[in-house]
C-alpha cells in the first residue's frame, strides 16, 4: 500500500511544499487522537465570526499552530481560531515561502453528540500575487494544494495537490493510499444549507422543492467537512449554503472553508460558485470573508446559478 508520502514523492511534489504537506498529515494524527476524549465546553472565547469558540476549537488550534511553527518553510498561517494572521517564519532561515489556512476543527460543536467533524487547510506561495506576505489579496486558483481531514469512525484525508483528488487512510499512524481519481458527476443527492433563508428566499424555496419533487436523497450533517466529503466521495450530489436577509454572504467562510473546499470539488470535475462566480475567482478582501457556496457537480451547480 502506497503512504501518504510515496503519492507525494511520485508525484514530484516540490520537494518543500512536500514538507509542509508532511507536517499537516502529522498534525491530523495528533487532533484525531485528542477530539476522542477532550473535554468539548466552551472555551468562554468568541472567534473572528463573533461565534463561541470551544475547549476543542482552541486545543486543535494550539496543536496546528505549534506544528506549522516547527516548519522554517511556513512563513505566515491563518486560522478560523484567530483573530489576526500570524507570521511564523523562523529569523534565522528568513521568511517561510508558504502561507497555511485552516480551520482546525470545523463543525467541533458536533464533537458533543459524536458526529463526524473535520479539519481544512488551503496552501498558498508567499508573498501573495501581489507581493505581500498576507493572505489579503489571494484568490483560492492560486492555492498550490488543499485537504481536509475527516475524523469519523475513520481517520481520513482528501487531498489535492492539483493532480486530481485522492484519499488516504489512516492505519496504526500511518496514511495509505485507498482511492485515486474521485471524480463528481451527476446523482440525485442534496445537502442543503441554511434551509431558514426558505422563508424570505422564495427562489431557494422553489430550488429545494425542485429538488425534493426530484426524489434527491438528502444528505446533511451540519458539519461542512463529512458533508462535501460524502460528495466527493460518491461521486455525485451538490451542497447548498445561500445568504438571505440580515446575512447576504451566509455563514462560510472564504478563505478558510469554500475556497479550498473549492479546489478539491473542481480537481474532481465538480464545480463551485458564490451563485454567479467561480469561488476560486474571488479575491480575499477581509479574513473574516463570508461567501454563499453551491459546490458539487456540475450539474447542479448550474442548476443552482438558474434558480438563484
Ligand atoms: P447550519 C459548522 O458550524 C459550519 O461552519 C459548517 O461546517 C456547516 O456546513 C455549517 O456551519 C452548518 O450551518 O446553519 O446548518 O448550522
Amino acid at each position: 500500500m502506497k503512504t501518504f508520502s510515496d503519492y507525494l514523492e511520485e508525484n514530484d511534489i516540490d520537494y518543500h511544499l512536500y514538507g509542509v504537506l508532511n507536517s499537516l498529515k502529522d498534525v491530523v494524527k495528533k487532533v484525531s487522537d485528542v477530539i476522542k476524549t477532550a473535554e468539548t465546553g466552551s472555551a468562554g472565547s468568541k472567534n473572528i465570526f463573533g461565534e463561541e469558540q470551544l475547549a476543542l476549537d482552541i486545543l486543535a488550534d494550539g496543536f496546528v499552530q505549534k506544528e506549522l511553527q516547527k516548519n522554517s518553510l511556513i512563513g505566515i498561517i491563518a486560522s478560523e481560531e484567530l483573530p489576526e494572521e500570524m507570521d511564523v517564519s523562523n529569523e534565522e532561515t528568513g521568511g517561510g515561502e508558504y502561507g497555511v489556512c485552516y480551520d482546525p476543527l470545523d463543525g467541533s460543536s458536533l464533537v458533543d453528540v459524536n458526529l463526524a467533524v473535520g479539519s481544512i487547510f488551503g496552501i498558498y506561495k508567499m508573498p501573495n500575487s501581489e507581493g505581500k506576505n498576507s493572505f489579503i489579496g489571494v484568490k483560492g486558483d492560486e492555492q498550490l494544494a488543499s485537504m481536509i481531514a475527516v475524523y469519523g469512525p475513520r481517520t481520513t484525508i482528501v487531498l489535492t495537490v492539483k493532480r486530481g483528488v485522492v484519499e488516504f487512510l489512516l492505519d496504526d499512524g500511518e496514511f495509505y493510499l485507498v482511492r485515486e481519481g474521485i471524480k463528481v458527476g451527476g446523482g440525485k443527492m442534496f445537502a442543503p444549507g441554511n434551509l431558514r433563508a426558505c422563508a424570505s428566499r422564495k427562489d431557494y424555496l422553489e430550488l429545494i422543492n425542485y429538488w425534493c419533487e426530484k426524489q434527491f436523497t438528502l444528505r446533511y450533517s451540519g458539519g461542512m467537512v463529512p458533508d462535501i466529503n460524502q460528495i466527493l466521495l460518491k461521486g455525485k450530489g451538490i451542497f447548498s449554503y445561500p445568504g438571505y436577509g440580515d446575512a447576504p454572504d451566509g455563514k462560510l467562510r472564504l478563505l478558510f472553508e469554500c475556497a479550498p473546499m473549492a479546489l478539491l470539488m473542481e480537481q474532481a470535475g465538480g464545480a463551485a460558485t458564490d451563485g454567479s462566480m467561480r469561488i476560486l475567482d474571488k479575491k480575499l478582501t477581509r479574513l473574516d470573508q463570508r461567501t454563499p457556496i453551491f459546490i458539487g457537480s456540475k450539474e447542479e451547480v448550474e442548476r443552482c446559478e438558474k434558480y438563484l
